[in-house]
């Protein structure tokens, strides 16, 4: 059966060979840094500077870095899916651009968006090429001290959360790139698939937490992998 309805979950592995760092792997992120630090609200109450530091440095890096062939694969499976009439829905945890920049369309960022600002004060989310400091000043309200990157922090709550699970409910077909299972919510949207009927396949550098709850599993490099998959799945329509 060639699937209609598709929901695709990303994870840091699928952007890895474009050269955007990991998280839990030996060369990841957070082998530098600390978490608690820089990814949690109480981090950021303690020591801003710190945080910005963070995120400024990754929103530089995102310049310098492009799409690889995981992420034209997937815009391409998006495209060919709509035009035989069906729908590919692409839940991302990644704050990267390298999914709109691959020609993913329907893309919801659950994690945020690294080229985003965000204030803490009026909650007005914009644009944000540049630097964030303590001292920005948001263009909406005009106050200073509350500007803070647009990303999803441990203990706030993920984006799109109603969307996402809509879209795996009215799914024939999930599938799982590149990350390690390991963060909740997303961790658990396999277990909601299968819960809901829905066959389930794991595209991964290697089994991930999860990977006992996957109906298929391929393993190998994103760039070797999804592009590989994208084909048989567009050769079937
Ligand atoms: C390749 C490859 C290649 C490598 N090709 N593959 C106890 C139990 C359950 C839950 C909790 C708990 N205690 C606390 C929680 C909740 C918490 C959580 O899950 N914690 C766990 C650590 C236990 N979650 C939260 O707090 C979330 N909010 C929440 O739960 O709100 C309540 C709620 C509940 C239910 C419904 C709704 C709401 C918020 C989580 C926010 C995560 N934020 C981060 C950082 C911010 C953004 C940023 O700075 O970038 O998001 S953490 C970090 O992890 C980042 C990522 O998006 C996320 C996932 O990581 P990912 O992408 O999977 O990376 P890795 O490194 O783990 O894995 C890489 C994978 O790629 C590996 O498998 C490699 O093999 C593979 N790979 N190279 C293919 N070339």
């Amino acid at each position: 059966m060639s699937p209609k309805n598709i929901v695709v979950l990303t994870g840091s592995g699928v952007s890895a060979e474009s050269g955007v760092a990991t998280f839990r792997d030996a060369d990841g992120v957070w082998a530098k840094y600390d978490y608690r630090e820089v990814a949690t609200p109480e981090g950021f109450a303690a020591n801003p500077a710190l945080v910005h530091e963070f995120y400024n440095n990754r929103r530089r890096g995102l310049s310098g870095v492009s799409p690889n062939a995981a992420h034209f694969a997937l815009g391409k499976l998006e495209a060919g899916i709509e035009k035989s009439g069906g729908q590919l829905t692409l839940v991302t945890q990644n704050v990267d651009d390298l999914h709109e920049r691959g020609g993913s369309k329907n893309l919801l960022h659950m994690h945020g968006e690294l080229s985003k600002s965000e204030c803490a004060v009026c909650g007005d989310v914009r644009k944000c090429d540049g630097d964030l400091s303590v001292e920005s000043i948001c263009v909406a309200c005009s106050q200073p001290g509350g500007m803070r990157p647009h990303v999803v922090w441990f203990g706030e709550m993920p984006r799109f959360m109603d969307e996402a699970l809509d879209a795996i409910a009215a799914a024939d077909l999930f599938i799982s790139v590149g990350t390690s299972g390991s963060v909740y919510p997303a961790a658990g949207f396999v277990a909601d698939a299968r819960s809901a009927g829905v066959a389930a396949t794991e595209l991964n550098l290697e089994p991930s937490e999860n990977a006992h709850l996957f109906t298929d599993s391929r393993y190998g490099p994103a760039t070797e992998i999804v592009p590989a998959w994208v084909g048989e799945v567009l050769n079937a329509h």
